[in-house]
C-alpha cells in the first residue's frame, strides 16, 4: 500500500542541543536506527547529507538503477505489518519504487520530525570526562550523545578519477551516485561511460537507446548474468506473504542472507555434461546463484574456471562482432568482483550507435574540452558519466573528523586500514557504532537484513547497559586485533580477494589493500550472538 510521500514534517530548527544518540545518515541503516532507538525510549537525532530519505536509492538515480536481490527480500523485516502491506510490482525493483518505498516508511514511522537534512557531519569528539560525544555539522548544529552512530554507508563516498583535463571539458559531466533529480535527456547527443561494473552494465543499455552513440570506456571486462527481471509474480508473492515471518528467520541462516540454498556438491563430483545443466539452469534463472553452482565455485580456481569458461562461452554468443566480444572477454576469476545482473548488456554492443574503447593498460590519457582522449585519440562527447563505483566502506567515515580517547582521530587509527570489532565497533572510540562496518558481512550480504541485524543488536545493547546502569561500551583492542585476523583469514580461504576490487580497496589510488567485509554472514551472526550471551565477550563495559 503506498501512500504519497514526504508528508511527515522534518526537524530542522529545534532548539534541543543533547540527544541519547546521533545517527549519521537517512538511508535503510539510519532509518531504522531511528525508529529502534525511539521504539525502546531514547531520543534521537539524525543528520542526513541529502534532502531526503533513502540513502543510495536517493543519490544513485541514473537510467537502469534498480537492486539485484529480489524484492521480497531486498525490504525491511522488522515490522509485520509493513511487509505485508507494501506492494513491490517487480522482482527487481527500479531505483524510484525503492525510493518510494523508503519514504513510505518514513511516512509510516513518522520518521523525518527526527531527521535534520541537507546536514553533514562534520566532526565528532568523545569527550572523556562526561562520556559524551559532541556532535558538529556543516549546518552550525553543535549537539552532545550519549551514543553516536554511523549509518553513513558502505557505498555513499564517491570514487571520481582524477583525470587530467577533467575542469576544461566543455560539455556535461555525472557521476551516476550523484544523479541529477530531474533526469538528463541524452537524446542526440554523444556520450562518453567511464566504468563498467554494476553501475555501469545497468546504465549502458538504458542509455545506449536515447543517445545518438555511446562510447564506452572499459578498462576491466566484467562477467555479468542475466537479472531476468519480471513483473512480480502474484502468486509467488501470496506465497511468501502467506509465510513471510519464517521465510526471514529462514533466509536469515542462509547464505547473504538470501534464499539461496547452500549447495552440497562439488564441481568435479559432477560429469562435465551434469555440469553444463547446471549452469544452464543457473543462466537461465537468472540473478546471482551462478556464484553458489556449486560448493567449491567461490573457493577452488579450478572449479572457478569451469564457471568462468561457461560465462565467456555465453558473451560470444551474445556479441555478433567476434572482436568486440574478445575485448569483453574478462580474464579475472568468476565473482571475485562484485558479480554483475544486467539486461541486455552483452546485446547493447551490437547496436550500431555503442562503440567500446578498450583502455585495458593504458587508461583514459586525458578529458580534452569536447572529448575523451584514450590510447592517443579523442572520442567527442557531448555528455560524460562517470559510473567509477566508491570509496567503499571507509570512505564516509574517513571523511568525518572523528576523535576517541585521548583525542585519536579514527582516519589515523585506520591509516593501515579499517580496524574494528565485529565491524561494529573499534577500540578507543567508546559508544560509537558503526552499522554494516568494515569487519562485518555488510556488501556480502542481502543489506537491509545485515542493516536490521546490526541495528538489533545495537538496540539490544542500549538496553542492556540501560539495565545495568552502564555509562561507557568500547571493543578491546584484545579482541579486535584476533577479529581482524579473522576476517583476512576467511577471506583468504575464497576466491574473493584474487583480483583488484573495491572490497580490499584496490579501486582508490593510495587507499591500503585490506580485505574490509567478512565473508561468512551465517557465522558472523552466530558470533554475533554468541558475544552477546557472554555477557558482550570482547567489550569493555563500564
Ligand atoms: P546508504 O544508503 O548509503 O545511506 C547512508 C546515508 O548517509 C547517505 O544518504 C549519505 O548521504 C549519508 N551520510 C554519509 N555521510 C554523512 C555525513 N557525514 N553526514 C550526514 N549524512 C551522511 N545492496 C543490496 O543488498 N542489494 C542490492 O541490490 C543493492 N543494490 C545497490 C545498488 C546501488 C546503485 C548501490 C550504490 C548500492 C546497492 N546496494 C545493494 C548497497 C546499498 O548501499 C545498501 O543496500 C543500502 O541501501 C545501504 O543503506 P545504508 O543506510 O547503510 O547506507
Ligand atoms: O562501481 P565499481 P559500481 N579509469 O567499483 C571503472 C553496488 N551496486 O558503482 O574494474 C577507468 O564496481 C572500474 O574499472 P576497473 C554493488 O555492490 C549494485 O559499478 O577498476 N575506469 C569499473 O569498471 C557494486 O559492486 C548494483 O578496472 C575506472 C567501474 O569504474 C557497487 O555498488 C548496481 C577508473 C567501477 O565499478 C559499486 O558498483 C550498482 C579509472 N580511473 C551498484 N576508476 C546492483 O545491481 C574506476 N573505473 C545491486
Amino acid at each position: 500500500m503506498t501512500t504519497p510521500h514526504n508528508t511527515t514534517p522534518q526537524a530542522n530548527g529545534t532548539s534541543a542541543t543533547h540527544f541519547d544518540a546521533v545517527v549519521v545518515g537517512a538511508g535503510f541503516g539510519g532509518m531504522y536506527m531511528l525508529h529502534k532507538l525511539r521504539g525502546l525510549g531514547f531520543t534521537a537525532r539524525v543528520y542526513e547529507a541529502g534532502g531526503d530519505v533513502g540513502g543510495t536509492w536517493y543519490w544513485n538515480r541514473y537510467p537502469g538503477a534498480r537492486c539485484d536481490v529480489p524484492s521480497l527480500q531486498y525490504s525491511y523485516q522488522f515490522s509485520e505489518e509493513l511487509q505485508q502491506e507494501w506492494k513491490w510490482t517487480e522482482k527487481y525493483s527500479t531505483q524510484t519504487e525503492i525510493l518510494r518505498y523508503a519514504n513510505h516508511v518514513a511516512d509510516r514511522f513518522q520518521l523525518r520530525k527526527d531527521i535534520q537534512f541537507n546536514t553533514r557531519v562534520t566532526r565528532a569528539t568523545f569527550d572523556e570526562a562526561t562520556t559524551m560525544w559532541r556532535v558538529e555539522t556543516d549546518a552550525g548544529n553543535r549537539v552532545t550523545a550519549r551514543f553516536c552512530i554511523m549509518a553513513s554507508g558502505c557505498l555513499s563516498s564517491k570514487n571520481t578519477p582524477n583525470f587530467p583535463g577533467l575542469s576544461d571539458f566543455q560539455g556535461q559531466w555525472f557521476h551516476t551516485s550523484n544523479w541529477p533529480h530531474e533526469g538528463v535527456d541524452f537524446t542526440g547527443k554523444r556520450v562518453g561511460i567511464i566504468g563498467n561494473g554494476s553501475t555501469g552494465i545497468q546504465a549502458i543499455p538504458v542509455i545506449a537507446r536515447q543517445a545518438e552513440h555511446l562510447f564506452v570506456f572499459q578498462r576491466t571486462p566484467q562477467y555479468s548474468v542475466p537479472a531476468r527481471n519480471t513483473p512480480l509474480d502474484p502468486e509467488e508473492e501470496a506465497r511468501i506473504k502467506a509465510r513471510y515471518r519464517d521465510f526471514r528467520i529462514q533466509n536469515n541462516g542462509k547464505p547473504f542472507a538470501q534464499d539461496l540454498n547452500p549447495p552440497t556438491r562439488t564441481t568435479f563430483e559432477v560429469s562435465e555434461d551434469e555440469r553444463r545443466r547446471r549452469y544452464e539452469e543457473c543462466w537461465e534463472q537468472g540473478g546471482l546463484g551462478m556464484m553458489l553452482a556449486y560448493a567449491d565455485s567461490g573457493t577452488n580456481l579450478e572449479a572457478n574456471l569451469t564457471v568462468s569458461a561457461f560465462v565467456k562461452e555465453k558473451i560470444k554468443q551474445a556479441v555478433k562482432d567476434p572482436a568486440v566480444a574478445e575485448l569483453l572477454l574478462p580474464d579475472h576469476v568468476y565473482a571475485c568482483k562484485r558479480p554483475c545482473l544486467d539486461t541486455d548488456y552483452f546485446e547493447t554492443y551490437n547496436r550500431p550507435n555503442v562503440t567500446l574503447v578498450d583502455i585495458r593498460g593504458t587508461g583514459i590519457e586525458r578529458i580534452t574540452p569536447r572529448g575523451v582522449q584514450a590510447k592517443g585519440r579523442e572520442y567527442p562527447v557531448d555528455c560524460l558519466v562517470f559510473a567509477t563505483g566508491f570509496d567503499a566502506m571507509t570512505g564516509a567515515l574517513n571523511n568525518i573528523d572523528i576523535r576517541g580517547k585521548g583525542h585519536q582521530a579514527l582516519k589515523d587509527k585506520w591509516v593501515e586500514g579499517p580496524r574494528c570489532y565485529l565491524g561494529l565497533s573499534s577500540s578507543g572510540f567508546p559508544n560509537l557504532f558503526i552499522i554494516t562496518g568494515p569487519g562485518s558481512p555488510s556488501v556480502l550480504a542481502n543489506m537491509i537484513p545485515a542493516i536490521e541485524q546490526h541495528v538489533n543488536w545495537v538496540g539490544d545493547c542500549l538496553e542492556y547497559m540501560r539495565k545495568h546502569g552502564l555509562r561507557a561500551i568500547e571493543a578491546t583492542e584484545e579482541a579486535e586485533k584476533p577479529w581482524l585476523l579473522q576476517v583476512q583469514t576467511a577471506a583468504n580461504a575464497t576466491l574473493w580477494n584474487a583480483c583488484d576490487n573495491w572490497y580490499q580497496g584496490s579501486n582508490v589510488p593510495g587507499k591500503p589493500r585490506v580485505f574490509m567485509p567478512y565473508v561468512d554472514w551465517v557465522g558472523y551472526v552466530a558470533k554475533c550472538r554468541e558475544v552477546v550471551n557472554n555477557a558482550y565477550e570482547g567489550f569493555s563495559l563500564r
